[in-house]
């Protein structure tokens, strides 16, 4: 049943613009990387919203910060959660949308003076990208069983410091026992990040599920040496391997099949000078495939073609996986009803699996679990210049309104 009621666009959008502000880079978008300074200054800020909005604030031993409404009952919450984390070159709208359109709601709640049937909460989860600590969505998979909290504090990132250190440096290391709530439900707001919304001309994603992902760091020692004196024959050269897995990656994500892509992200060599032979590499590749078979293929292909690289240039190469998560189903009833309350508010809607990874997939397995998609300008993301345009959040955010007010019961 659609009630009346409507979030305020103008809260919300001041909003988005004010944490846009914490971590800002000059020319536009955000780097918030997790746990870094930025990223405390913006919890800091969100968590001070969430306290004037009434809430009770939590922070748990992997930081993750929830913020809870009181219900008629004292039952399991509807959760509203996301991220606000980012990457290096992040824009407004990843992550943050989902989490400041669940303290819209909030706000919505407490402007109608309503009590939910159920407890209402928002949160946000720590590490949700990975960027600096491998993998992502850390913190909602601690929160949600998938991950070992301790394995999780113990993870040094590309900079050295372990979550745990960076945890009480930043004064978000929580007392709350991590891995240990099931909500009733959990909704996510999300921008799409891709191009299949706007192409489609559609308003609202009804996500089916998101596509397994695997990512593999790949550290290459060969050997240093002249550019000029040493002949082809005698090298042992990490920049040309490095290149060669970034080279198969790309044939993998064209001769799989399916929807499958690659990614090589990071690569740095050493020395890294125009006349030196490099000595070692370091090479990431993200491999994600809806279809986890099919992953697995990619991941073997990859694997074999780093075994041929290591006997034909007499380099040795060391891989680590950074993180693997199969493909994950949303609830079936919690998808069809995204569309209908998109329908029954005006907007059109599609369905449709997400290609990043979301918080919402650690909880799909243990509670019915909804995401919201609305389109991403130019399809970018990960991209200072993602955009989504302020009628496209007000018809995500409503439906992500009407969702938890019939979830937690008006
Ligand atoms: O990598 C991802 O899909 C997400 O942004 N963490
Ligand atoms: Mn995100
Ligand atoms: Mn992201
Ligand atoms: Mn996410």
């Amino acid at each position: 049943m659609i009630t009346n009621h409507r979030i305020d666009l103008d809260r919300l959008m001041g909003r988005i613009r004010a944490l846009g502000e914490v971590g800002s880079l000059p020319g536009g978008g955000v780097c918030r990387l997790a746990l870094s300074d930025a990223d405390k200054a913006g919890r800091d800020l969100v968590s001070g919203w969430m306290r004037d909005a009434g809430l009770a604030v939590t922070v748990d031993a992997i930081g993750n910060v929830v913020g809870s409404r009181k219900g008629e009952t004292d039952g399991p919450m509807v959760l509203v959660g996301s991220h606000i984390d980012t990457v290096a070159t992040g824009g407004l709208y990843d992550g943050n949308l989902g989490v400041l359109a669940g303290l819209e709601v909030i706000d919505v709640l407490n402007d109608l003076g309503l009590t939910t049937h159920h407890p209402v909460g928002v949160a946000f989860f720590t590490n949700e990208e990975g960027a600096r600590f491998a993998p992502d969505m850390m913190g909602s998979g601690v929160h949600q069983g998938a991950l070992s909290l301790e394995t999780c504090l113990a993870t040094a990132g590309i900079d050295g410091a372990t979550v745990g250190e960076e945890l009480q440096r930043i004064g978000y290391a929580g007392e709350t026992p991590a891995g240990s709530v099931t909500p009733r439900a959990y909704f996510e707001l999300h921008v799409e990040q891709g191009p299949v919304l706007e192409e489609a001309g559609i308003a609202i994603g009804a996500v089916t599920g998101v596509q397994g992902i695997s990512w593999t760091e790949y550290t290459v020692a060969g050997v240093s040496n002249h550019a000029g004196t040493t002949p082809m024959r005698l090298r042992h050269d990490a920049g040309y391997v490095a290149a060669e897995i970034a080279v198969e990656a790309r044939r993998i994500a064209r001769d799989i099949g399916g929807d499958q892509v690659a990614t090589a992200g990071a690569i740095e060599l050493d020395p890294g000078l125009v006349n030196v032979i490099a000595r070692s590499a370091r090479i990431t590749v993200d491999l994600r495939n809806t279809d986890d078979l099919l992953l697995r293929e990619a991941e073997a292909q990859m694997a074999a073609r780093v075994v041929e690289l290591e006997k034909s240039e007499g380099v040795t190469i060391a891989a680590r996986s950074l993180a693997r998560f199969a493909p994950v189903g949303f609830d079936e009833a919690f998808v069809s009803l995204v569309a209908e309350t998109a329908q029954k508010l005006g907007h059109t809607a599609m369905r449709m699996p997400s290609g990043a990874g979301h918080d919402a997939q650690m909880f799909a397995p243990n509670c019915p679990t909804a995401m919201v998609f609305v389109p991403s300008a130019g399809g970018i993301s990960h991209n200072v210049e993602e955009y989504t345009a302020p009628d496209e959040i007000a018809a995500g955010a409503n439906v992500l309104l009407q969702m938890v007010l019939s979830a937690a019961g008006r």
